[in-house]
């Protein structure tokens, strides 16, 4: 029975660290009592607030503090008159850490062109996969390597804005939080020491180094020409393999995360890093060259992914002020300043489409002194207004989510963990506490205090989703599914026949079904598990 239900008492189901804001939502309102789960004494009680109108779930919500509860121990709250209960929670010292390390892992399952031993991989372990060359769309007889790199989701195609967003919040989270991603997390060693997280992102740098053109140009993506069945193994997926043709936002992302990898490498891996520098002034001079070109559309005979994207100027202004913070160079600073007042698109979204956050993210990374201060006051400024109004939304919602009813879209947990990012980020550009706070809320949100109560990470929590659309996992045999994977979430504009048959007509906020048909409610896909990874490792150290 696929059905969503809802379960009654909603809360972070990996638990709480002693110090954290904890509080519970329920579709009941009333008294209610912590009880330790293990020597069934009752810790604290108290009453939750009244019922309010929820519009994204379409049902009343209460919330209960029990922020008091400090001591560690596992619990369960009760409603007393409803007479429900919430699922057993831990309150713990690093409660984030494990499921930090596995968000992490998840990109290593994804591996493409190596076998995943079972030394590392469990039993999720297979062959390599993929690993004949593919030919150029339209031009059979020419053919390159395209091994390595993380299969996109729960399909095996490799797609270079979606990789590029991917990188790039793993390569932050490492930047903002290096102490939370320094841990080991089973991955099998790198040719040159790093740590872990560094490695696994390299791993996909390899790869998209393959997705250049010599004269600086990146392909849109590689893939097969249809998608192979649901339960198709990754060595099994063996129909030939085609470079789509390039795109300007792909090589305009491109550019953006090499010259990101100049930086951060530079100290680590020195000629790796001189070559993703080298690779990213090439697409940026490719760029100033070429101008002219629609956004990328699928050619007839390819029917995968296409991840259309008719604006390039967000990616070209990333592009500018990364190869500007890596290069220190005034044509980048202008480039980058120019886009800037573009109206053409937001200076705040961290979405594969839409990238324009990453280019102020980096401008306002650096020094003070290194931008014109009109730039840097206007970018804060836009920042700080997104945070603002996520907290908006975050404090309207009854579950404290910063998405609006209209906003649970296809991989709505993205632009959850993308708000989440936002408002992390401002909370330390601008010192303001409840920002920080409200990107808490977007976590628990995630990991069960949600209208239907899952937690919506693999392998975590009490009612976490069992049956992803992830190939792998539906063709191994396991009815486990690889763990530490980030469900896409609610999509209330029903994109697939699994969800049109069961979801119709249910309000936004449950408009999920763990079903393993149900691609626009439940793939994975790396830019979904990339900044949890990001919000995790500011979780792990809250
Ligand atoms: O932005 C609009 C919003 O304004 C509107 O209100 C809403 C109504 O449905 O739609 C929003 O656009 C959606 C868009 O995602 C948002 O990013 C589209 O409907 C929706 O169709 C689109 O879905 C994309 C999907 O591919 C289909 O193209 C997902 O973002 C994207 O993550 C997904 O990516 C796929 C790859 O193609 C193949 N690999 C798996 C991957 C994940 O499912
Ligand atoms: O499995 C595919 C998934 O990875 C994609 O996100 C999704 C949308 O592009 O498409 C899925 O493939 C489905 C195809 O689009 C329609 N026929 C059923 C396929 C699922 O097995
Ligand atoms: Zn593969």
């Amino acid at each position: 029975n696929f059905l969503p239900h809802t379960c009654q008492i909603h809360l972070n189901q990996l638990g709480y660290s002693p110090d954290l804001a904890k509080v519970f939502t329920s579709d009941a309102a009333g008294r209610f009592e912590v009880v330790n789960s293990v020597s069934g004494e009752t810790v604290y009680s108290g009453s939750t607030s009244p019922l309010h109108p929820d519009h994204s779930s379409g049902m009343p919500v209460a919330r209960g503090d029990f922020s008091a509860v400090r001591s560690p121990g596992s619990y369960i709250i009760r409603l007393t008159d409803a007479g429900v209960q919430s699922p057993v929670f831990p309150i713990d010292g690093r409660p984030y850490q494990a499921i930090k390390n596995a968000l992490l892992k998840s990109f290593y399952y994804q591996r493409c062109g190596v076998e995943l031993e079972s030394a590392y991989a469990g039993p999720w372990s297979h062959k390599a996969c993929h690993l004949s060359d593919a030919y150029v769309h339209g031009k059979p007889e020419e053919r390159y390597s395209q091994t390595g790199g993380w299969h996109d989701a729960g399909d095996y195609g490799k797609y270079t804005v979606a990789a590029a967003k991917a990188v790039a919040d793993v390569m932050l989270a490492y930047e903002w939080f290096p102490s939370a991603l320094r841990e080991p997390v089973g991955i099998p060693d790198p040719e040159i020491r790093m740590p872990d997280v560094l490695a696994e992102v390299r791993f996909e740098l390899l790869f998209l180094l393959k997705m250049q053109r010599k004269d600086g140009a990146v392909y849109h993506k590689v893939t097969t020409a249809e998608f192979p069945a649901l339960d198709c193994m990754p060595e099994s997926d063996t129909a030939d393999l085609i470079f789509s043709p390039i795109s300007h936002t792909s090589t305009a992302a491109f550019a953006a995360v090499m010259a990101m990898a100049a930086r951060i490498y530079r100290d680590m891996d020195a000629s790796m890093a001189e070559n993703y520098g080298r690779a990213a002034k090439s697409a940026w001079k490719w760029l100033t060259e070429n101008h002219s070109g629609a956004g990328f559309k699928n050619p007839s005979d390819i029917k995968t992914g296409e991840y259309g994207d008719d604006c390039r100027l967000d990616e070209e202004y990333w592009a500018a002020a990364e190869l500007y913070r890596w290069t220190r160079e005034p044509q980048y600073l202008a480039a980058a300043q120019e886009l800037a007042g573009s109206e053409a698109f937001s200076l705040c979204e961290l979405g594969w489409a839409d990238t324009g956050g990453y280019g102020t993210l980096c401008l306002l990374s650096m020094e003070a002194g290194d931008l014109p201060a009109p730039l840097r006051s206007q970018l804060l400024n836009a920042w700080a207004a997104e945070a603002d109004s996520c907290v908006g939304r975050s404090a309207a919602d009854g579950f404290g989510v910063a998405l609006l009813p209209d906003e649970y879209i296809w991989g709505s947990n993205m632009l959850v963990m993308n708000r989440a990012m936002l408002l992390i980020t401002a909370s330390r550009l601008t010192g303001r506490t409840p920002f920080a706070s409200a990107a808490l809320d977007q976590w628990h949100y995630l990991l069960g205090r949600n209208t239907l109560g899952y937690c919506y990470v693999t392998g975590f929590g009490a009612k976490p989703v069992m049956n992803p659309h992830h190939r792998p996992s539906a063709g191994d045999g396991i009815p486990e599914p690889v763990p530490g994977m980030v469900a896409g979430g609610p999509n209330s504009s029903i994109q697939d026949e699994a969800a049109a048959s069961l979801l119709r007509g249910q309000p936004p906020a449950a408009c999920f079904i763990d079903h393993k048909d149900s691609y626009s409610t439940n793939e994975m896909t790396i830019y979904w598990n990339s900044p949890a990874v990001f919000v995790a490792a500011f979780a792990d150290l809250s």
